[in-house]
């Protein structure tokens, strides 16, 4: 079995400093949080980026601040920038970051509901994102949030619309209105992805560490952080993000599962040097 890659999401576009005090907004609070989850242990930080007030936002220019004072504290971390943003905005605002020419972003794959919300991923819109990915050699985290947007990735990649071979997905589950965080949801999508591809698994809420410690246990890999979750178990906030990596690590010490570093993720996920 691979070593464990474990992601950080620390912000998000939606969670708030309401919910949970030591979600980050500012430039250094983003900066903090990421070097927390680094050191204990995550080798990748998916990215959102926030005005100071918090409001989410793609701007070019607050990605590349964020970007760039990450690598001052963290050189070698692998950035996963989201070009999914926040529910609502356009393609161009979501498609920002791809300007920066990361090693990778994130291709959501399907319109899907989203709590009270759509979020909108129509085949044009993914057909324009997997050009640019395409266009500026940037590989994508191909995150379902739905059963069937499996199936809509995998058409895409055969007619060379997205790129392929090898294929990174992240299943986002128990997002409200998507499939479900459940095992068998999970095995599902596992058996039904290329071979040779590798993948992540995301818990939303409470489902957070079950859905880990079934990543860990079957061979995957695991993103947890603010996005997804605030609580490092029930009623007790988390008060940083590595506090959520730093319990990731101890399930996988438990089931016998190294961490890979970054350069070892950059190994398993096939990345061109950055
Ligand atoms: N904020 C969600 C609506 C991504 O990063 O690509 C979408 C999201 C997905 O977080
Ligand atoms: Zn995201």
């Amino acid at each position: 079995m691979d070593k464990l890659i474990i992601t950080a999401a620390i912000c998000g576009a939606e969670v708030t400093k309401e919910q949970n005090p030591a979600v980050p907004y500012t430039v250094e609070e983003i900066v903090r949080e990421a070097k927390s989850a680094v050191d204990a242990g995550a080798a990748i930080v998916h990215l959102h980026v926030r005005e100071d007030d918090g409001t989410p936002t793609q701007s070019r220019e607050r990605f590349k601040e964020c970007i760039d004072a990450i690598y001052k504290e963290c050189p070698n971390v692998i950035l996963i920038p989201s070009t999914g943003g926040a529910v609502g905005m356009t393609a161009e605002e979501r498609l920002q970051p791809t300007e920066l020419m990361p090693e990778m972003a994130t291709l959501d794959c399907g319109t899907c509901n989203f709590g009270d919300d759509v979020f909108e991923n129509t085949m044009p819109i993914m057909r324009a994102f997997g050009k640019r990915m395409l266009e500026n050699n940037i590989k994508p985290e191909y995150e379902c949030f739905e059963m069937g947007h499996l199936d809509t990735i995998l058409t895409m990649a055969k007619k060379g619309q997205v790129p392929a071979h090898p294929m990174q997905f992240n299943f986002v589950l128990g997002v409200p209105g998507c499939t479900p965080a459940t095992v068998p949801n999970l095995c599902w999508l596992v058996n039904n992805i290329p071979a040779g591809s590798t993948w992540t698994v995301t818990g939303i809420g409470r489902h957070a560490f079950p859905m880990a410690a079934a990543g860990i246990a079957m061979g995957g890999n695991v993103r947890v952080g603010f996005e997804d979750n605030l609580y490092l178990e029930r009623g007790v906030l988390a008060k940083s993000n590595g506090e959520l990596v730093a319990k990731v690590v101890r399930i996988a010490k438990e089931l016998g599962r190294e961490i890979a570093n970054s350069d070892e993720a950059r190994e398993i996920l096939s990345l061109r040097k950055r």
